[in-house]
């Protein structure tokens, strides 16, 4: 009986980690080395959730932050100009549709 209880609870905990948003992929990949910056930068997520801050810094300089969006999707573009070459890192945060905060970042180099 405690073993079908504990694999029961086991499935319970799967389901539930599956349930919620993920980043599923993002434009640049994180690790990328490119040779031109892309004129947007794109996340995409499992499930929607509202982007509440995205910001991005260039060789650990000054951060730009970005608004936070006002609505929950599953893919974000972020429209990007006059963007030199370097190290770029994209940190964001998030609110799933599940009520869960999710976290993330990527980086990637223009070269
Ligand atoms: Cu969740």
């Amino acid at each position: 009986m405690k073993r079908i209880l504990l694999a029961s609870l086991l499935l319970v905990l799967a389901a539930g980690a599956l349930a919620h948003s993920r980043l599923g992929a993002s434009i640049p990949a994180d690790g990328a080395v490119l040779a031109e910056m892309p004129a947007e930068i794109v996340l995409t997520f499992s499930k929607r959730l509202r982007l509440t801050r995205v910001r991005i810094t260039r060789d650990g300089g000054k951060a730009v932050d970005l608004k936070a969006a006002k609505s929950f999707h599953t893919r974000f573009a972020i429209p990007v100009k006059g963007a030199g070459n370097g190290a770029y890192r994209v940190e964001w945060r998030g609110l799933a549709a599940d009520g869960h905060a999710m976290r993330g970042a990527f980086s990637f180099r223009v070269k």
